[in-house]
């Protein structure tokens, strides 16, 4: 199968599954309006790359993919708990994501708070629930670990890292390192830890689980290229959001740091980066292979 088939297939697959537990019994008795927006923000769009990558991931292992699910669903819930708060006006301020209204401008304000608080919440009641047939140990690693990618020295830090620059203009003069510092923690870690769940869920030993981190590790930072780039001169009908925000706020991104030439190159050299950490699956890791090409050349 063809690599953007697989990845439509496994959309496919997490929406169904998103869909089945935002109308289930862990929401039964929930306020309407607040499961509303928690249905807003994690169904009908997203390219679901995360969980595409602790499946793949997990294959690498002959994981059946049903095992590999929980932490599939738990990181999109956090990616999507994570993309609400973002488009907050105290945040980002964005109005449209995933070419809708976000859910502070379709809702309001604080039911946009709540249905990010709750979708953290849920996604970790999911992991660390029995009831996901996982054994405790690895539902505690798991948990574990995405709690780091998603906290203080992961997504969160980055998140204020980010903000301290766009809002107190501190660092004064951010460089390149300090950028790339940021966006390890703000969207690497989760990128990371989605490519080393396959790894914790099959109990693989340290140097396996390491390469796979390392494969995250030059992923994540080739999104976020592929991200500022796509900022700088994507298209906004396919993106469906407004770009050209970070050059109209005199952003420091490694586009504006290193100019679009390097910042290209940078690209190209990450993913063979991330490609050299796959070398000891062979051939079975060929679809990580296409998805670290896709993160780097897509136009959305
Ligand atoms: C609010 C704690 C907190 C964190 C927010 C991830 C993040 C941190 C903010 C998102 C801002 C942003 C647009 C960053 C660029 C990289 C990124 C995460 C893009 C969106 O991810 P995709 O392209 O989105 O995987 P889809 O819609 O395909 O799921």
């Amino acid at each position: 199968m063809q690599f953007e088939d697989r990845l439509t297939e496994t959309a496919r697959r997490i929406e169904g599954e998103l869909q089945r537990l935002l109308s289930g019994e862990k929401v039964a008795e929930a306020p309407v309006q607040l499961v509303q927006a928690m249905r807003h923000a994690v169904l009908g769009g997203g390219k679901r790359l995360r969980p595409f990558l602790v499946l793949e991931s997990a294959a690498l292992f002959d994981v059946p993919t049903d095992r590999a699910l929980p932490a599939a669903l738990a990181v999109e819930l956090i990616h999507g708990y994570s993309l609400v708060h973002d488009d907050l006006p105290a945040m980002d301020n964005d109005t449209m994501r995933r070419g809708r209204p976000t859910v502070w401008t379709e809702y309001n304000e604080w039911t946009a708070i709540l249905a990010g608080d709750a979708l953290q919440a849920l996604a970790f009641e999911f992991l660390a629930d029995c009831a996901s047939g996982l054994p405790p140990a690895v539902s505690v690693a798991l948990t574990v670990e995405l709690s780091r990618a998603s906290g203080v020295n992961g997504m969160v830090g980055g998140q204020a890292l980010d903000l301290e620059a766009d809002k107190l203009g501190r660092p004064e003069n951010p460089d390149a390192g300090h950028v790339s510092r940021l966006q390890a923690m703000k969207t690497g870690a989760l990128i990371r830890f989605s490519c080393e769940a396959g790894a914790i869920i099959a109990t693989a030993d340290p140097t396996t689980r390491t390469a796979l981190s390392e494969f995250g590790r030059h992923l994540g930072y080739a999104f976020q290229i592929a991200d500022d780039l796509l900022d700088a001169e994507g298209d906004e009908q396919r993106v469906g959001k407004a770009l050209a925000k970070d050059a109209a706020a005199g952003k420091a991104t490694l586009v504006s740091l290193l100019g679009l030439e390097a910042a290209k190159a940078e690209l190209r050299n990450t993913v063979e980066n991330a490609k050299a950490a796959l070398l000891p699956f062979g051939a079975k890791a060929k679809t990580l292979v296409s998805a670290a090409e896709f993160v780097a050349y897509r136009d959305n």
